[in-house]
């Protein structure tokens, strides 16, 4: 057996998750504007989520929230004073601005970055370059930060090269691994990358929303990670997804190992996929795709459910694999009626599970983007910072310090507060200790 395995690295919900509304393109941010949230049951969710995937067997690590409010942002654009007088002066007087500086949006380690494993890259070293997300304010200024959690969880320039975000500029718009499917026969062989992106930026684009993602990205993706070009597919996401709310291609999509788990209207022109897949896979795996057709499941009830935005997992001990999602894949009838279906067929999904990630799916995120997959060899793995792994220890002083830390209820006109920006910090400097970052990783604590 490989002894390479598929790490999943969870975000963990920031103590500021609030509903702002503020994401173009997803459903779910749109609707719940303005709700009451709950960071400490968010924050426990994707513990339990973590921990149930940990019991298992699998492997799992963290990646730490970004300071928010982010005042060094603010501080940027010319606000002054303490923390404190920075956060009040900016609420009042570009509340708007203000409240997308608060977003705990960095809990969607999916967008944090593309990765591809060593198996693939002409130098074998595992790659990443953390996404410019630079279509939505709120998220444009997570990828320094980003590219911080990286260097420190993954140091060992041997083993790991850790890029800079791409250009930020539109041509370049990037949103990491939720674009970003890898196919394999095992996960520490070569495999096959395919990058999906939803516009060409030498191109218009003229839709009810962004497409978030350009061709010229992922191109630049793949060369800097040195990619094989022959097992590189690049395929256009559906304009008919996106502007049913799939915001991303994992709204839509997700794969494992050498299966495909789709929806028929992910992609622009679907055949071409799987035969580009095909031929990319040549000699390595024989590609297998599960299309859920229209009838079995409207596009519209995939995206409300986030049927796609599963983990699908090679589950220890089990024979087929199981795919991991949302509760809300189960309370909607056509999702339930197909998830039956399939597990009781004889194809290569065995079982499904459902995880109650509702404080983040009520913003659009699902199983799916709270991870980000980082296929690791044994070396690879002894090289990341412990202090990122899952542990029974770690995970029993993350809830504490949750419980600790976190409010129960954020209410819209709660954000002004500046009470809200010490609490904030005093949980992330904690956070720092507890996960072996260091004390000068957040921008507030090299203030
Ligand atoms: O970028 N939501 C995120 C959800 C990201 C989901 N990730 C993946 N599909 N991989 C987004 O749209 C909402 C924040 C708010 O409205 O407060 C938000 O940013």
């Amino acid at each position: 057996m490989s002894a390479t395995v598929e790490a999943n690295f969870d975000g963990l919900v920031g103590p500021t998750h609030n509903y702002g509304g503020l994401a173009p393109g997803n459903l779910a941010s749109a609707t719940n504007k303005g709700a009451v949230s709950s960071p400490r049951a968010g924050v426990l969710e994707g513990l339990a989520k973590a921990k149930r995937l940990h019991d298992a067997g699998l492997v799992q690590g963290f990646l730490p929230p970004h300071d928010r409010p982010f005042i060094a942002g603010l501080r940027e654009v010319g606000f002054t004073g303490s923390d404190r007088q920075v956060w009040e002066s900016a609420f009042k007087s570009d509340p708007v601005l203000a409240r997308n500086m608060m977003s705990a949006s960095s809990m969607w380690a999916a967008n944090a970055a593309m990765v591809s494993p060593s198996a693939d890259t002409r130098d074998g070293r595992v790659h990443f370059t953390p996404a410019n997300l630079m279509t939505a304010l709120h998220r444009s200024i997570e990828g320094p930060q980003t590219r911080r959690a990286l260097d420190r969880i993954f140091p060992d320039s041997g083993c790991f090269a850790v890029h800079d975000t791409l250009p930020y500029q539109s041509d370049f718009a990037d949103e990491g691994a939720a674009n970003h499917v890898r196919l394999c026969a095992r996960h520490g062989e070569p495999g096959v990358e395919l990058l999906v992106f939803g516009r060409d930026a030498h191109e218009s684009w003229q839709a009810k929303y962004p497409a978030r993602q350009t061709r010229q990205s992922v191109e630049a993706i793949a060369r800097r990670h040195g990619l094989d070009p022959a097992r590189t597919v690049i395929a256009r996401q559906s304009r008919t997804a996106i502007e049913a709310g799939a915001f991303h291609n994992d709204v839509v999509c997700v794969g494992n190992e050498t299966v495909l788990f789709l929806h028929a209207q992910a992609f622009e022109d679907q055949a071409t996929v799987y035969e580009d897949i095909r031929k990319a896979a040549d000699g390595l795996f024989e590609p297998v795709f599960v299309e859920v057709t229209a009838s079995e499941v409207p596009l519209e009830d995939a995206i409300r459910s986030y049927l796609f935005n599963s983990q699908l997992l090679t589950w220890p001990g089990e024979d087929r694999m199981v795919v991991l999602a949302p509760k809300e894949t189960e309370e909607t009838g056509s999702t339930r009626a197909y998830c039956e279906k399939l597990v009781a067929g004889n194809g290569p999904i065995g079982r499904v599970d459902y995880a109650d990630v509702r404080q983040s799916m009520r913003n659009g995120g699902g199983p799916a983007c709270l991870r980000l997959r980082v296929v690791l060899s044994e070396g690879e793995r002894a090289a990341v910072n412990p202090g990122a792994m899952f542990s029974d220890g770690l995970y029993e002083e993350l809830t504490a310090w949750a419980v600790a830390h976190y409010r129960e209820e954020l209410a819209p006109g709660d954000l002004a507060d500046p009470d809200l920006v010490d609490e904030a910090q005093g949980a992330l400097d904690a956070l720092t200790q507890i996960m072996k970052l260091g004390s000068d990783f957040y921008p507030f604590q090299r203030a």
